[in-house]
């Protein structure tokens, strides 16, 4: 890893041992630099591959990738100004319109992202838009279930890192296209919870492009020493804010040329 990592390997399995427990047991933690507060991005990534490491031993599978905090109203909206990757697995996946569990997490969130799956195995550094579009099978219109372990979701960088970037669910459906058959900047979205517009935006709003976006988590994958298989799932990032789900509330994501994707929540 080229990130700059200060922990000692035990504070980093202790971390780890932390956040697993608050995943599992969906219970809120104080943000970890409350104990560390000299805590690097670098010292995150530690955190979170080790999680990853040992998610893959217990047999999850890795399905993918996710950047978070690529849009100006995720960043904004929890104070923060640079994005950030996360792992997804089988484990987290969700058929589209299933009734999503409450009970085994913390405070969940939705976010609608473009999720792109790759026929083409990328690395950084030097990863491009063009790259990305290129190692493209299709793109689908996805929501995301974030889910911070963190207590008032309030973090900072090195926290909400090592806590995988908030991940929790993802749901990935309606209608796949070709990246080349539509124009992925100018996408327009709606999201709505009980019928009601709780959000709207156009897929711009994720880094100026969402391929930028993935060329971006691809770059930090470079400097992890990782790189993106072909047939990799990877989310774009929220292109509106986070919206507070309880059970009993339903979503839909519309999202222009893409058709719609929808789950409902329960206890
Ligand atoms: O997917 C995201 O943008 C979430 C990244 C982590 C920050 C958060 O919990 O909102
Ligand atoms: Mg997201």
């Amino acid at each position: 890893m080229s990130m700059n990592v200060t922990l000692a390997r035990e504070d980093v399995v202790r971390l780890c041992e932390r956040i697993e427990g608050a995943q599992r047991r969906a219970y809120a933690i104080p943000k970890l630099t409350d104990e560390y507060p000299a805590m690097t991005i670098g010292d995150g990534y530690a955190v979170q591959t080790e999680l990853r490491r040992r998610f893959i031993a217990q047999g999850h599978r890795l399905a993918g990738w996710k950047a978070g905090l690529t849009s100006k109203a995720k960043m904004v909206q929890m104070g923060v100004n640079v994005p950030s990757i996360g792992f997804l697995t089988d484990r987290m996946a969700r058929p589209e319109s299933s009734a999503i569990s409450t009970a085994d997490l913390v405070h969940p969130r939705v976010e609608c992202e473009v999720a792109f799956v790759t026929k083409k195995a990328l690395a950084g550094p030097g990863c491009t838009r063009q790259d990305v579009l290129a190692a493209t099978d299709y793109v689908l219109p996805a929501i995301e279930i974030i889910d911070s372990r963190f207590a008032g979701f309030k973090f900072d960088l090195p926290s909400v890192i090592a806590d995988n970037a908030s991940s929790a669910r993802y749901v990935g459906g309606g209608r796949a296209r070709y990246a080349e058959e539509i124009d992925l900047r100018t996408l327009g979205v709606v999201m709505e919870k009980n019928g009601e517009i709780v959000g709207m935006g156009a897929s711009a709003a994720v880094l100026g492009h969402p391929a930028d976006a993935v060329a971006m988590l691809v770059n930090i994958l470079g400097e992890l020493g990782e790189t993106l298989p072909a047939g990799s799932f990877v989310m774009s990032g929220g292109i509106t804010e986070a919206v507070a789900v309880r059970p009993g509330d339903n979503v839909v994501a519309r999202f222009q040329d893409l058709g719609s994707v929808s789950v409902r929540f329960v206890e």
